[in-house]
């Protein structure tokens, strides 16, 4: 199978190449896509060495699937092209995200709804996936009322650009900023811009997105989200109400037995989630599980996990996986 990654000389594409490169998928081709000024730049592949091409090539050289990462004007701009020539575009933007006529795909929760039919995908936002995987085993158990969730995100959901901010401020040298503050020694409580309701699109993104994912308009999400001086994950403290009471050992039991969720959640030995171990890893961490007191139902946890895995592009080959297994491309 030919896969085609658009974006792929940004901090998403590459991780996408290298989750492709430990997937089952039988790749028979990787085609780097990158914008006109970045044709001819070398990725690696394996321990192959790919040439960057351009938009039009990679439409004849004729993938099976696209997997963009490009931001969101390219993506409305290129997407409905890859799609017009037969190819199942898997789009990490959030251009299509809450469109009615397109899917928006965590695997674990609702890959079933997929068709043939659906030529562009959504991947969510990453701090929505992976509270979302974490959530899904006990909102069927339980159901979910209300969620509050703040977040401390990793600056690799930025981009190169503010990876380099962040070593530059460490270092004491001077260079572009992807942030209006200094992000060392510092948190950001502002990801993508401001609404007039006073939330930021990225609060909004987790507020919308997750009641697509889970099909549930009645369930309540509100979301502070921080951007602090951290390079392996995205860290979230979730306190979420259910419909109906729980016990605290078998919520342990039910994430612990969850594909892709992986229970730390062992205080009196200091285990817990936490950014710098999730760095490179697929799952998605959960620990600090703890009654809320305050209220009948209610849970408090942490949840981690690498924003440009499964946050990213391990949710995207997810889709793709499941796309060829089920015959749909
Ligand atoms: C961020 N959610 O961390 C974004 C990346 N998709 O800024």
């Amino acid at each position: 199978m030919k896969i085609a990654i658009v974006g792929a000389t940004g901090l998403v594409g590459g991780e996408m190449l290298k989750v492709l490169a430990e997937s089952q998928l039988p790749v028979t081709e990787i085609i780097a896509v990158a914008s006109a000024k970045s044709v001819g730049q070398k990725v690696r592949y394996k321990d192959q060495e790919l040439t960057v091409v351009s938009v039009e090539d990679a439409i004849a050289a004729r993938p099976a699937i696209a997997i963009f990462s490009a931001g969101g004007s390219t993506s409305l701009a290129l997407a409905p092209e890859f799609a017009k020539a037969g190819i199942t575009v898997i789009d990490n933007s959030s251009a299509w995200r809450m469109s009615p006529d397109h899917q928006l795909i965590v695997p674990e929760i609702n890959a079933h709804t997929l068709t043939a039919a659906d030529k562009i995908i959504a991947n969510p936002n990453c701090s929505t996936i992976q509270m979302v995987v974490a959530l899904n085993p006990l909102y069927k158990k339980y159901g979910i009322k209300r969620i509050v969730v703040s977040t401390y995100q990793s600056v690799t959901g930025t981009g190169k650009k503010a990876v380099d901010q962040l070593n530059n401020e460490r270092a004491g040298t001077e260079g572009e900023k992807a942030y209006p503050h200094p992000i060392d020694l510092n948190l950001i409580p502002h990801i993508d811009s401001f609404l007039d309701n006073g939330y930021t699109k990225e609060e909004m993104k987790m507020v919308n997105e997750t009641k697509k994912i889970m099909g549930d308009d009645n369930i309540k999400v509100t979301a502070t989200t921080v951007r602090v001086p951290v390079i392996g994950g995205h860290s979230e403290a979730v306190n979420v109400e259910f419909e109906r009471d729980y016990d605290l050992d078998e919520v342990r039991q039910l994430l612990s037995t969850t594909e892709g969720v992986v229970l730390q959640d062992d205080v009196k030995n200091n285990v817990y989630p936490m950014p710098l171990f999730s760095k490179g890893r697929n799952e998605v961490f959960v620990g600090r599980l703890r009654r809320d007191d305050t209220q009948p139902n209610t849970l408090n946890m942490w949840i981690v996990a690498d924003n440009l895995r499964k946050g990213a592009a391990t949710n995207a080959v997810q889709i793709a996986e499941y796309l060829l297994k089920n015959n749909l491309v």
